[in-house]
């Protein structure tokens, strides 16, 4: 270890900044992080304690949105439930939901239950389609919030010895601003880099000694191709990942943690009850703990909607959030699907964790009547030596027939390769998909580099079926 850096009091620890830098430098090298908590008390809570708490939380947040938002007022009334009815935690699952087209309605303020004077910050998100979806945040709530990306990036390793350049998009997208307001909290130093000019922020990782990365999964892969190909490596210090905003499989950790030589978290959240924040993987990196004292989850069969029995077996993520005061969200449907996973983390947080999400309901795929989910496609690429991970799904119908092609990047090597070992190797991945999705899809090989990069969230989804 140098002796260089100068000693700085982290959280609980005392961390010289020599040592990490150095650590980090090593590229490849992903050692796990000591563990280390914000907020012990609220994140070890023990569980009949937190149930208590979030029941008294609950029955407010139901008078508040009953009392202040007419438009839930108007729903829990047709549902024939009113704030009284909630005695228990499993009362929950009598209220209404609430989906995004009904926040959409609200637009811009309806969903607000404070007058406009009380609010400090908003956020949209904008979908793909449609009307934007408008979120308000108290002082409280920016506390609230602040507190909570604390939390996740203590978990995910972060110190204030650390140097964070966040490159997820500032504006109206939670992400950019929610983590920057959590390295402030934490104490570390922010770089708001903003996402884009990928190699000025290989530059910047060099110049200012960064060794914390925020920013989307794909576009940290982006990230990692220049870097592979940039001068000077060994001024990289990289030394940790948070990584969040879209859903990415065990395959793309790894090649990220290869790709940049850190270690990568998860963490999940969606601008229609916070932001980032609402769950987070620990060092453990074995499921994303959910902040239950803020957020209410429940898990209900995408279909019906009826409550899972089984959260182990999973089903989609349904929200109702404990403590936002500029909009309270009553039962969010997520359309995020993921499962709960059973017992306890070694990390001592009681929050209970949620998987990786495996996809979003409304991002299945429909080819000649089986169900695709794009991540099984990501997993069983990233699973054969020689992928490289970046890929792009193209549907087509021709005829009554739908048509699945997907285009692999491969390395350079197998690229070149003559054309028998070529077509050997895209039929194995052929086969390979063959077994994963119970349907044929047509590979395609291209060249390292042919297919669309992202710098926020990737688009990996091209479905020709719905052009006219
Ligand atoms: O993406 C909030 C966020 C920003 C979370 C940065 C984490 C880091 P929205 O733009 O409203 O908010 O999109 C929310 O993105 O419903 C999921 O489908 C997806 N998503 C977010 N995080 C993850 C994740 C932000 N870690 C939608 N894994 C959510 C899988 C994720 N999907």
């Amino acid at each position: 270890m140098g002796s260089r850096g100068v000693r700085v009091a982290g959280f609980g620890v005392e961390w010289t900044a020599g040592e990490g830098l150095e650590w980090a430098s090593d590229m490849n090298v992903t050692t796990q992080p000591p563990n280390h908590l914000w907020n012990p008390q609220c994140e070890t809570m023990p569980r009949s304690e937190l149930a208590a708490l979030q029941l008294k939380r609950l029955k407010k947040v139901v008078s508040t949105a009953w009392n202040k938002v007419p438009y839930y007022r108007e729903k829990m009334r047709a549902a024939g439930i009113r704030p009284r009815d909630i005695q228990t935690l499993a009362d929950v699952a009598h209220l209404p939901f609430t989906t995004k087209d009904d926040l959409r309605a609200c637009f811009p303020y309806q969903a607000f239950a404070v007058p406009m004077e009380n609010v400090v910050r908003i956020h949209a998100s904008s979908g793909t389609t449609g009307q934007a979806t408008v979120v308000g945040y108290t002082r409280r709530d920016m506390a609230t919030w602040s507190e909570l990306m604390a939390r996740l990036q203590t978990a995910a390793g972060v110190t204030r010895g650390d140097i964070v350049q966040i490159a997820f998009g500032y504006g109206f997208f939670t992400g950019g601003l929610g983590h920057h307001y959590g390295v402030e909290t934490v104490g570390a130093a922010v770089l708001p880099v903003s996402s884009g000019k990928s190699e000025r922020q290989i530059q910047i990782m060099k110049d200012y000694g960064t060794t914390v990365l925020i920013c989307t999964p794909s576009y940290a892969m982006h990230l990692a191709e220049w870097m592979a190909k940039t001068p000077e490596k060994e001024r990289i210090r990289l030394r940790l990942g948070l990584f969040g905003g879209e859903a990415w499989t065990e395959g793309m950790r790894q090649a990220l943690q290869k790709g940049l030589g850190v270690f990568a978290t998860d963490n999940y959240g969606l601008s229609e009850v916070m932001g980032p924040g609402v769950s987070h993987e620990c060092v453990e990196q074995k499921g994303m703990h959910i902040a239950e004292d803020h957020f209410l989850p429940e898990l209900v069969d995408s279909a019906t909607g009826q409550p899972v029995t089984d959260p182990a077996a999973g089903g989609e993520l349904v929200i109702t959030t404990l403590t936002k005061e500029a909009i309270p969200v009553v039962r969010y449907r997520t359309r995020d699907l993921c499962h709960f996973l059973p017992g306890e983390c070694v990390c001592g947080r009681t929050g209970r964790r949620m998987s990786k999400v495996s996809a979003r309901s409304d991002d299945m795929l429909i080819i000649r009547g089986v169900n695709v989910y794009p991540q099984q496609i990501e997993q069983a690429l990233l699973a054969i030596e020689g992928v490289a991970p970046h890929y792009q799904i193209v549907v087509s119908r021709e005829g009554t027939l739908d048509e699945l092609e997907v285009l692999v990047e491969v390395t350079e090597s197998i690229f070149f390769d003559e054309m028998t070992k070529q077509q050997a190797f895209k039929e194995k991945i052929e086969r390979r998909l063959a077994t994963e999705l119970a349907v044929h899809a047509r590979v395609r090989l291209v060249e390292p580099g042919s297919t669309p990069r992202s710098e926020g969230k990737a688009m990996r989804v091209v479905d020709r079926r719905k052009s006219p």
